[in-house]
Protein backbone atom coordinates (compact mmCIF):
# COMPACT_ATOMS: atom_id res chain seq x y z
CA UNK A 1 0.00 0.00 0.00
CA UNK A 2 2.78 2.18 1.12
CA UNK A 3 4.67 1.51 -1.96
CA UNK A 4 1.91 2.54 -4.51
CA UNK A 5 1.13 6.15 -2.61
CA UNK A 6 4.68 6.57 -3.83
CA UNK A 7 4.38 5.44 -6.96
CA UNK A 8 1.38 7.56 -7.46
CA UNK A 9 3.28 10.79 -6.07
CA UNK A 10 6.28 10.39 -7.60
CA UNK A 11 4.29 10.32 -11.59
CA UNK A 12 2.49 13.39 -9.73
CA UNK A 13 5.97 14.84 -8.89
CA UNK A 14 6.61 14.88 -13.02
CA UNK A 15 3.01 16.19 -13.86
CA UNK A 16 2.58 20.01 -14.45
CA UNK A 17 -0.06 21.65 -12.25
CA UNK A 18 -1.97 24.42 -13.46
CA UNK A 19 -1.15 26.60 -9.99
CA UNK A 20 2.30 26.16 -10.62
CA UNK A 21 2.14 27.71 -14.56
CA UNK A 22 2.85 31.33 -14.69
CA UNK A 23 0.99 32.88 -17.18
CA UNK A 24 0.94 36.71 -18.60
CA UNK A 25 -2.28 38.13 -19.54
CA UNK A 26 -0.28 40.47 -21.07
CA UNK A 27 2.08 38.09 -23.24
CA UNK A 28 5.01 40.05 -22.06
CA UNK A 29 7.73 38.10 -19.83
CA UNK A 30 9.40 40.87 -17.94
CA UNK A 31 13.02 39.54 -17.76
CA UNK A 32 15.21 39.74 -14.68
CA UNK A 33 17.78 37.32 -13.34
CA UNK A 34 18.23 37.03 -9.59
CA UNK A 35 21.77 37.46 -8.61
CA UNK A 36 21.35 35.89 -5.13
CA UNK A 37 19.51 32.53 -5.98
CA UNK A 38 22.30 30.43 -6.56
CA UNK A 39 26.03 30.37 -8.13
CA UNK A 40 25.22 31.68 -11.23
CA UNK A 41 21.49 33.67 -10.80
CA UNK A 42 18.67 32.15 -11.72
CA UNK A 43 16.15 34.26 -14.14
CA UNK A 44 12.96 35.66 -12.43
CA UNK A 45 9.82 37.33 -14.21
CA UNK A 46 8.36 40.11 -12.75
CA UNK A 47 4.83 38.80 -14.00
CA UNK A 48 5.48 35.67 -12.23
CA UNK A 49 6.73 37.37 -8.56
CA UNK A 50 9.94 36.04 -7.07
CA UNK A 51 9.80 32.53 -8.02
CA UNK A 52 13.03 31.73 -9.92
CA UNK A 53 12.83 29.84 -13.39
CA UNK A 54 9.48 29.81 -12.67
CA UNK A 55 7.38 27.13 -15.12
CA UNK A 56 5.90 29.59 -17.50
CA UNK A 57 2.82 28.90 -19.80
CA UNK A 58 2.71 30.00 -23.79
CA UNK A 59 -0.12 29.31 -26.53
CA UNK A 60 0.53 27.59 -29.56
CA UNK A 61 0.49 30.59 -32.17
CA UNK A 62 0.21 33.23 -29.75
CA UNK A 63 3.44 35.27 -29.84
CA UNK A 64 5.09 36.69 -26.62
CA UNK A 65 7.24 39.45 -25.65
CA UNK A 66 10.35 38.45 -23.11
CA UNK A 67 11.92 42.14 -22.59
CA UNK A 68 15.63 41.78 -21.13
CA UNK A 69 16.25 45.49 -20.49
CA UNK A 70 16.81 45.30 -16.77
CA UNK A 71 20.51 45.68 -15.63
CA UNK A 72 20.37 42.46 -14.19
CA UNK A 73 19.98 40.85 -18.00
CA UNK A 74 23.99 41.95 -18.63
CA UNK A 75 25.26 38.88 -19.34
CA UNK A 76 22.62 36.68 -19.50
CA UNK A 77 21.24 36.46 -23.17
CA UNK A 78 17.97 34.23 -23.66
CA UNK A 79 17.64 31.35 -25.37
CA UNK A 80 14.94 29.01 -26.31
CA UNK A 81 15.22 24.90 -27.16
CA UNK A 82 13.60 21.64 -26.79
CA UNK A 83 15.96 20.37 -24.44
CA UNK A 84 17.38 22.22 -21.48
CA UNK A 85 20.50 24.41 -21.54
CA UNK A 86 20.58 24.59 -25.80
CA UNK A 87 24.21 24.09 -26.98
CA UNK A 88 25.62 23.85 -23.94
CA UNK A 89 24.72 20.67 -23.89
CA UNK A 90 24.76 20.09 -27.34
CA UNK A 91 20.95 19.46 -28.08
CA UNK A 92 18.17 21.43 -29.90
CA UNK A 93 17.57 25.00 -29.74
CA UNK A 94 13.99 26.51 -30.99
CA UNK A 95 15.77 27.51 -34.88
CA UNK A 96 14.08 27.75 -38.32
CA UNK A 97 15.64 24.94 -39.58
CA UNK A 98 14.75 22.36 -36.42
CA UNK A 99 11.33 20.97 -36.49
CA UNK A 100 11.15 18.25 -33.51
CA UNK A 101 7.33 17.57 -34.16
CA UNK A 102 5.95 14.62 -35.82
CA UNK A 103 5.63 17.10 -38.77
CA UNK A 104 8.90 17.96 -39.44
CA UNK A 105 8.62 19.76 -43.01
CA UNK A 106 9.39 23.12 -41.13
CA UNK A 107 12.77 22.19 -42.05
CA UNK A 108 13.23 21.87 -45.09
CA UNK A 109 11.99 25.70 -45.61
CA UNK A 110 13.99 27.60 -42.61
CA UNK A 111 10.32 28.07 -41.26
CA UNK A 112 9.88 25.92 -38.00
CA UNK A 113 9.77 28.36 -34.39
CA UNK A 114 12.73 30.15 -33.49
CA UNK A 115 12.54 33.36 -31.30
CA UNK A 116 13.37 36.64 -33.07
CA UNK A 117 15.64 39.17 -31.07
CA UNK A 118 15.24 43.12 -31.26
CA UNK A 119 17.04 45.53 -29.62
CA UNK A 120 15.23 48.60 -29.27
CA UNK A 121 12.65 47.83 -31.97
CA UNK A 122 14.78 46.91 -34.44
CA UNK A 123 14.44 42.91 -35.48
CA UNK A 124 18.02 41.92 -36.16
CA UNK A 125 17.16 38.91 -38.15
CA UNK A 126 15.38 38.31 -41.70
CA UNK A 127 13.67 34.95 -40.61
CA UNK A 128 10.37 35.75 -39.38
CA UNK A 129 7.15 33.88 -38.08
CA UNK A 130 5.31 37.07 -37.25
CA UNK A 131 3.58 38.73 -39.51
CA UNK A 132 3.31 41.84 -37.62
CA UNK A 133 7.22 42.08 -37.70
CA UNK A 134 8.00 41.20 -41.06
CA UNK A 135 6.28 38.83 -43.86
CA UNK A 136 6.87 35.08 -42.90
CA UNK A 137 9.89 33.98 -44.19
CA UNK A 138 10.64 30.39 -45.73
CA UNK A 139 14.69 29.90 -46.78
CA UNK A 140 16.12 32.74 -43.99
CA UNK A 141 17.22 31.56 -40.90
CA UNK A 142 18.83 34.62 -39.54
CA UNK A 143 16.56 35.10 -36.35
CA UNK A 144 19.41 37.85 -35.02
CA UNK A 145 20.56 36.04 -32.13
CA UNK A 146 24.28 36.23 -33.89
CA UNK A 147 23.86 40.12 -33.42
CA UNK A 148 22.27 40.17 -30.06
CA UNK A 149 24.08 37.67 -28.08
CA UNK A 150 27.56 39.45 -28.44
CA UNK A 151 26.50 42.65 -27.01
CA UNK A 152 25.72 41.12 -23.90
CA UNK A 153 29.68 40.47 -23.46
CA UNK A 154 30.62 44.36 -24.14
CA UNK A 155 31.15 46.46 -20.68
CA UNK A 156 28.17 46.61 -19.04
CA UNK A 157 27.82 50.64 -19.63
CA UNK A 158 28.19 50.16 -23.27
CA UNK A 159 25.96 46.99 -22.67
CA UNK A 160 23.42 49.49 -21.05
CA UNK A 161 23.74 52.08 -23.58
CA UNK A 162 22.68 49.72 -26.47
CA UNK A 163 19.09 50.39 -25.12
CA UNK A 164 16.38 47.70 -24.63
CA UNK A 165 16.84 44.35 -25.61
CA UNK A 166 13.57 42.33 -26.30
CA UNK A 167 12.58 39.00 -28.15
CA UNK A 168 9.25 37.94 -29.35
CA UNK A 169 8.71 34.37 -29.92
CA UNK A 170 5.50 32.92 -31.07
CA UNK A 171 5.72 28.66 -30.91
CA UNK A 172 3.34 27.29 -34.12
CA UNK A 173 4.44 23.98 -34.38
CA UNK A 174 0.84 22.27 -33.91
CA UNK A 175 2.88 18.65 -34.30
CA UNK A 176 5.11 19.60 -31.47
CA UNK A 177 3.85 17.58 -28.00
CA UNK A 178 6.13 18.44 -25.47
CA UNK A 179 7.44 21.48 -23.56
CA UNK A 180 10.23 23.52 -24.21
CA UNK A 181 12.88 25.35 -22.66
CA UNK A 182 13.94 29.10 -21.91
CA UNK A 183 18.03 28.98 -21.47
CA UNK A 184 21.09 31.68 -20.78
CA UNK A 185 23.45 31.37 -23.87
CA UNK A 186 25.77 32.13 -21.52
CA UNK A 187 25.44 30.17 -18.59
CA UNK A 188 24.66 26.76 -17.95
CA UNK A 189 21.83 25.25 -15.57
CA UNK A 190 19.72 28.58 -15.55
CA UNK A 191 17.00 26.80 -17.77
CA UNK A 192 13.45 26.96 -16.69
CA UNK A 193 10.43 25.14 -18.58
CA UNK A 194 7.92 26.08 -20.75
CA UNK A 195 4.10 24.42 -21.19
CA UNK A 196 2.64 24.53 -24.33
CA UNK A 197 -0.96 25.43 -24.26
CA UNK A 198 -3.60 24.99 -26.54
CA UNK A 199 -7.03 26.78 -25.72
CA UNK A 200 -5.58 26.59 -21.75
CA UNK A 201 -5.32 22.76 -22.41
CA UNK A 202 -2.01 22.20 -21.24
CA UNK A 203 -0.12 20.24 -24.60
CA UNK A 204 1.60 18.08 -22.31
CA UNK A 205 0.50 17.19 -19.03
CA UNK A 206 3.37 15.68 -18.13
CA UNK A 207 7.00 17.33 -17.66
CA UNK A 208 8.67 16.33 -20.97
CA UNK A 209 11.65 16.52 -21.74
CA UNK A 210 13.12 16.08 -18.19
CA UNK A 211 15.22 19.21 -17.00
CA UNK A 212 18.01 16.89 -15.78
CA UNK A 213 18.96 18.96 -12.80
CA UNK A 214 17.88 20.36 -9.31
CA UNK A 215 18.27 23.98 -8.91
CA UNK A 216 20.43 24.96 -5.85
CA UNK A 217 18.85 26.58 -3.14
CA UNK A 218 21.07 28.89 -0.69
CA UNK A 219 21.24 27.65 2.80
CA UNK A 220 20.15 30.17 5.87
CA UNK A 221 23.81 32.12 5.75
CA UNK A 222 23.75 32.16 2.34
CA UNK A 223 20.67 34.07 2.20
CA UNK A 224 22.20 36.78 4.81
CA UNK A 225 25.45 37.51 2.56
CA UNK A 226 23.63 36.51 -1.00
CA UNK A 227 26.14 34.10 -1.46
CA UNK A 228 26.40 30.80 -2.19
CA UNK A 229 28.05 27.56 -0.30
CA UNK A 230 28.98 29.26 2.82
CA UNK A 231 27.00 27.80 5.62
CA UNK A 232 29.58 25.04 6.30
CA UNK A 233 32.30 27.62 6.03
CA UNK A 234 31.25 30.17 9.03
CA UNK A 235 34.57 30.28 11.42
CA UNK A 236 35.64 28.88 13.45
CA UNK A 237 36.71 26.41 10.78
CA UNK A 238 39.62 23.92 11.36
CA UNK A 239 41.21 24.76 7.84
CA UNK A 240 41.08 28.52 8.50
CA UNK A 241 42.71 30.83 10.39
CA UNK A 242 40.35 32.26 13.69
CA UNK A 243 39.22 35.24 11.90
CA UNK A 244 40.06 37.62 8.33
CA UNK A 245 38.59 40.82 9.60
CA UNK A 246 40.13 42.18 12.53
CA UNK A 247 38.33 44.11 15.28
CA UNK A 248 34.75 45.22 13.28
CA UNK A 249 32.30 47.33 14.96
CA UNK A 250 28.71 46.51 15.25
CA UNK A 251 27.66 48.10 11.82
CA UNK A 252 30.33 46.16 10.06
CA UNK A 253 29.79 42.88 11.93
CA UNK A 254 27.39 41.45 9.24
CA UNK A 255 29.22 42.23 5.95
CA UNK A 256 32.62 41.29 7.91
CA UNK A 257 30.65 37.66 8.83
CA UNK A 258 30.07 37.25 5.20
CA UNK A 259 33.57 37.96 4.32
CA UNK A 260 34.92 35.63 7.07
CA UNK A 261 32.68 32.51 5.61
CA UNK A 262 34.00 33.57 1.91
CA UNK A 263 37.56 33.70 2.87
CA UNK A 264 37.77 30.64 4.54
CA UNK A 265 35.92 28.98 1.57
CA UNK A 266 38.32 30.08 -0.61
CA UNK A 267 41.16 28.80 1.22
CA UNK A 268 39.92 25.53 1.66
CA UNK A 269 39.25 25.55 -1.69
CA UNK A 270 42.75 26.48 -2.55
CA UNK A 271 44.35 23.93 -0.93
CA UNK A 272 44.42 21.41 -3.54
CA UNK A 273 46.61 18.22 -4.97
CA UNK A 274 47.86 17.41 -8.50
CA UNK A 275 47.22 13.92 -8.82
CA UNK A 276 47.05 14.68 -13.01
CA UNK A 277 50.30 16.10 -12.73
CA UNK A 278 49.13 18.94 -14.47
CA UNK A 279 50.24 22.73 -14.05
CA UNK A 280 46.93 23.16 -15.81
CA UNK A 281 44.84 21.48 -14.11
CA UNK A 282 46.53 23.03 -10.68
CA UNK A 283 45.68 26.44 -12.03
CA UNK A 284 41.95 25.83 -12.27
CA UNK A 285 41.53 24.07 -9.23
CA UNK A 286 43.19 27.37 -7.41
CA UNK A 287 41.59 29.68 -9.79
CA UNK A 288 38.22 28.64 -9.36
CA UNK A 289 37.54 29.40 -5.52
CA UNK A 290 39.86 32.35 -6.29
CA UNK A 291 36.98 33.44 -8.86
CA UNK A 292 33.73 32.20 -6.35
CA UNK A 293 35.25 34.44 -3.83
CA UNK A 294 34.98 37.76 -5.73
CA UNK A 295 31.47 36.70 -6.98
CA UNK A 296 30.80 36.08 -3.57
CA UNK A 297 32.47 39.16 -2.28
CA UNK A 298 30.90 41.45 -5.08
CA UNK A 299 27.20 39.91 -4.61
CA UNK A 300 27.24 40.40 -0.52
CA UNK A 301 28.58 44.36 -1.47
CA UNK A 302 25.59 44.22 -4.01
CA UNK A 303 22.97 43.01 -1.18
CA UNK A 304 24.07 45.49 1.04
CA UNK A 305 22.72 48.39 -0.70
CA UNK A 306 25.67 50.75 -0.34
CA UNK A 307 26.42 51.14 -3.60
CA UNK A 308 23.33 52.84 -5.10
CA UNK A 309 23.60 53.99 -8.74
CA UNK A 310 20.48 54.90 -10.72
CA UNK A 311 22.44 55.34 -14.06
CA UNK A 312 25.19 52.97 -14.79
CA UNK A 313 26.74 54.98 -18.05
CA UNK A 314 27.56 57.62 -15.59
CA UNK A 315 31.40 57.14 -14.99
CA UNK A 316 31.74 60.07 -13.11
CA UNK A 317 29.60 58.62 -9.92
CA UNK A 318 32.10 56.59 -8.12
CA UNK A 319 28.80 54.45 -7.08
CA UNK A 320 28.25 53.74 -10.45
CA UNK A 321 31.54 53.07 -11.42
CA UNK A 322 31.63 50.35 -8.56
CA UNK A 323 28.31 48.68 -9.19
CA UNK A 324 29.58 48.27 -12.81
CA UNK A 325 32.70 46.24 -11.09
CA UNK A 326 30.35 44.75 -9.25
CA UNK A 327 28.23 43.05 -11.55
CA UNK A 328 30.93 42.48 -13.92
CA UNK A 329 32.96 40.59 -11.45
CA UNK A 330 30.19 38.43 -10.93
CA UNK A 331 28.91 37.78 -14.30
CA UNK A 332 32.46 37.53 -15.87
CA UNK A 333 33.78 35.76 -13.84
CA UNK A 334 31.09 33.05 -13.14
CA UNK A 335 31.11 32.71 -16.99
CA UNK A 336 35.31 32.13 -16.52
CA UNK A 337 34.25 29.58 -13.96
CA UNK A 338 32.35 27.62 -16.10
CA UNK A 339 34.38 28.10 -19.12
CA UNK A 340 37.24 26.59 -17.01
CA UNK A 341 35.45 23.36 -15.73
CA UNK A 342 34.35 22.95 -19.50
CA UNK A 343 38.47 23.11 -20.49
CA UNK A 344 38.86 20.30 -17.32
CA UNK A 345 36.37 17.75 -18.54
CA UNK A 346 37.86 18.45 -21.95
CA UNK A 347 40.70 17.76 -21.46
CA UNK A 348 39.83 14.84 -19.16
CA UNK A 349 41.51 16.52 -15.93
CA UNK A 350 39.96 15.63 -12.45
CA UNK A 351 36.86 18.42 -12.00
CA UNK A 352 38.20 18.99 -8.55
CA UNK A 353 41.29 17.53 -6.65
CA UNK A 354 41.03 18.67 -3.25
CA UNK A 355 43.62 18.31 -0.35
CA UNK A 356 42.77 18.83 3.89
CA UNK A 357 45.31 21.38 5.24
CA UNK A 358 44.65 22.37 8.41
CA UNK A 359 45.56 25.82 9.35
CA UNK A 360 49.19 25.89 11.04
CA UNK A 361 49.45 28.31 14.38
CA UNK A 362 52.88 28.07 16.23
CA UNK A 363 53.91 25.34 14.45
CA UNK A 364 50.52 22.87 15.17
CA UNK A 365 47.80 22.97 13.06
CA UNK A 366 44.51 23.46 13.85
CA UNK A 367 43.94 19.94 15.46
CA UNK A 368 46.27 20.05 17.60
CA UNK A 369 49.25 17.87 16.18
CA UNK A 370 52.65 18.85 15.30
CA UNK A 371 53.79 19.84 11.81
CA UNK A 372 57.34 20.91 10.27
CA UNK A 373 57.71 23.34 7.64
CA UNK A 374 58.95 21.14 4.38
CA UNK A 375 61.05 23.89 1.68
CA UNK A 376 60.49 22.93 -1.68
CA UNK A 377 63.82 21.50 -3.46
CA UNK A 378 65.33 24.52 -5.64
CA UNK A 379 63.94 24.64 -8.64
CA UNK A 380 67.05 23.74 -11.13
CA UNK A 381 68.56 26.34 -13.86
CA UNK A 382 65.98 25.62 -17.18
CA UNK A 383 67.16 24.85 -20.37
CA UNK A 384 66.76 28.55 -21.38
CA UNK A 385 69.21 29.54 -19.15
CA UNK A 386 67.13 31.78 -17.34
CA UNK A 387 68.17 32.21 -13.19
CA UNK A 388 66.26 30.06 -10.78
CA UNK A 389 64.33 31.23 -9.17
CA UNK A 390 64.75 31.72 -5.24
CA UNK A 391 61.62 30.37 -3.28
CA UNK A 392 61.18 31.18 0.36
CA UNK A 393 59.17 28.60 2.77
CA UNK A 394 56.72 26.37 1.71
CA UNK A 395 53.40 24.64 2.80
CA UNK A 396 52.60 23.50 6.00
CA UNK A 397 52.38 19.35 6.09
CA UNK A 398 51.01 17.51 8.74
CA UNK A 399 53.54 14.88 10.17
CA UNK A 400 52.23 11.53 9.55
CU1 LIG B 1 23.61 33.74 -17.82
Amino acid sequence: MVRYCMVILGSLAAMASAQDICMSPTSTFTVKVNLFASELGYYAFEECGDVVNPTIGMEVGETYTFVQADRSNYFHPMGFSYFPDGAHDGVDELEPGIGLGSDASCAETLSCPAPMYFLNDDYLGNYSNIEEVLPVSTGAEDFGLDAYEPLFFHPMPEWVGYGEFSIQLRFDDESYDKDIFYFCHIHQFMSGRIKLMKNGELVSPEDEPPLGYTYDEPGAFDETCGTYGLDAFQLPHPECPSTFVCDAGPENQPFASCINAMNCHMVVGMTTGVSSESNLALFIHQMIPHHQNAVNMAKTLLLTGDVPCEDLTNDEDPYCVMQVILREIVNGQNFQIQAMRGLLEALNLPATDDCTVPVAIDGLDGLGSIVERQNPPPIEDSEDGAAPVDRVGGPFRRRV
